[in-house]
């Protein structure tokens, strides 16, 4: 963003944080209007009962009290998650200003942000803080808005490739810029804004190739999507995130626990399907069939009239090969069983492993007939970049991203604001 922009964005941002900050008290109000109404009508209620009814009214509440302590300290128990509260507005500071700018540069208007939008931004960028202060912070503190020079352009290379943006995102973006220097004098700050817009076209390659900019259930189709990915990646929390994004959609959801292999797998499951409201369909008896799994989840969706079908799937079996054959099986079942569903692939990546993710991905891209990667933990590593690599050497469309263990903390893919907040100023 150029100064300009800036100067007017700010003004913007402030507009936005005024607009959301009334909508946040006369909520807040409504809420305390109807908290009072509840108590005026509880007591009225209570003053009729007769003293026997009371005496079962507590009865009750003392029940409802035990089950609520009960669900607590499961919660507590798996994570610390705060699913049902809604999110607060912050404070009009560094992070709300730079959300309320991204999302004006797209184009919306001051009263069409929501707070979870701005909630969500702040985190991706304070996510990509490690990785951007691995290069465009030190980029920007040695060179500050001096022209670039061949230099500067050598010492972005070694930044890029730290950052785990990979050889061949790295080299076609380096190779456009010493093109650009060749012929004109470039500034810091343009240098930057074609960076990002070169890193854009990247990221986007996979995503125009596939036809679709975003990848939601299609609407009178069964569509099934099925989490792959090496063990520990994020494979379960992502699905519990896609599951509560979906349901809260309106997308009529299940769950398949076709994780067998891992004893505690359908536990986890089972958590993250009550904190998104979505049934999940398992097999308790250890070292179940992961495709009878499906099988049944597959019949249960068809009497629900179900639209999306996610599918938990084994990070570790005994060899890789294990695990390719159970996913091709797993397929198999869906071709057989349902030929018309929509079906997706969807690999998920773990940021903090760079490169090695990057050889993940290739090879699961050999075998499992992917379509697209879902990249997680983006929060507090420094190698957010192999979303680059993953774009330009695989050729898989991103889908989401994933910054944070909360149930809110995944979002569908948004290209611009990923380079933003990726190559954010200070
Ligand atoms: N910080 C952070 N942690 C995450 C994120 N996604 C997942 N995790 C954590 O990563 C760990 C592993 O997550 P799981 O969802 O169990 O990973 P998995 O791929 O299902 O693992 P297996 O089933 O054992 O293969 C958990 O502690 C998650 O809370 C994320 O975006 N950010
Ligand atoms: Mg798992």
């Amino acid at each position: 963003m150029t100064n300009n922009e800036s100067d007017s964005s700010l003004e913007w941002a402030a507009q936005a944080y005024a607009l959301l900050k009334q909508k946040q008290e006369e909520q807040k109000q409504e809420e305390q209007k109807q908290e009072l109404k509840k108590q005026e009508e509880q007591k009225q209620e209570e003053q009729k009962q007769e003293e026997q009814k009371q005496v079962e009214q507590k009865q009750v509440e003392q029940k409802q009290e035990l089950k609520k302590q009960e669900e607590q300290s499961l919660n507590a128990h798996s994570s610390s998650f705060n699913d049902e509260k809604s999110v607060e507005l912050g404070a009009f500071d560094d992070d709300f200003t730079w959300s309320a700018m991204v999302l004006a540069a797209q184009g919306k208007k001051v009263d069409q942000i929501s707070i979870d939008e701005v909630d969500w931004l702040s985190k991706l960028r304070r996510g990509l803080e490690e990785t951007r202060k691995g290069f465009v912070t030190e980029l920007l503190d040695k060179y500050g808005d001096d022209p670039l020079t061949p230099e500067s352009l050598d010492d972005l290379e070694t930044l890029l490739l730290r950052a785990d943006v990979g050889i061949d995102s790295t080299n076609t973006v380096i190779d456009l810029l010493r093109k650009k220097l060749n012929e004109e004098v470039v500034g810091g700050e343009e240098g930057i804004k074609f960076l990002k817009e070169e890193l854009r076209l990247i990221i986007d390659k996979p995503i125009i190739n596939s036809g679709k900019k975003i990848l939601v259930p299609q609407k009178g189709k069964f569509n099934v999507w099925l989490i792959v990915g090496v063990n520990g990646v994020g494979k379960t929390t992502t699905l519990g995130k896609l599951a509560y994004l979906s349901s809260k959609s309106n997308y009529k959801t299940l769950i398949a626990a076709a994780d067998t292999f891992r004893a505690a797998a359908v536990e986890q499951l089972k958590v993250w399907g009550e904190r998104s409201k979505v049934e999940v369909i398992s097999n308790q008896s250890r070292n179940a069939d992961p495709a009878a799994v499906v099988f049944d989840a597959i019949s249960a969706a068809n009497k629900r009239n179900t639209d999306l079908l996610l599918v938990d799937t084994a990070g570790r079996l005994q060899t890789k090969n294990n695990l390719m054959d159970e996913l091709a099986k797993i397929k198999k079942i869906i071709d057989k069983k349902v030929p018309d569903a929509i079906v997706e692939s969807l690999l998920v990546l773990d940021a903090s492993q760079g490169q090695n993710g990057l050889k993940q991905a290739k090879s699961f891209a050999k075998s499992a007939n992917l379509s697209g990667a879902i990249i997680t933990k983006l929060d507090g590593t420094s190698r957010g970049g192999v979303s680059l690599a993953v774009s330009q050497e695989v050729g898989l469309p991103i889908r989401f991203i994933g910054a944070g263990e909360g149930i809110r903390d995944l979002r569908p893919f948004n290209s611009f604001e990923f380079i933003e907040a990726l190559l954010a100023d200070r």
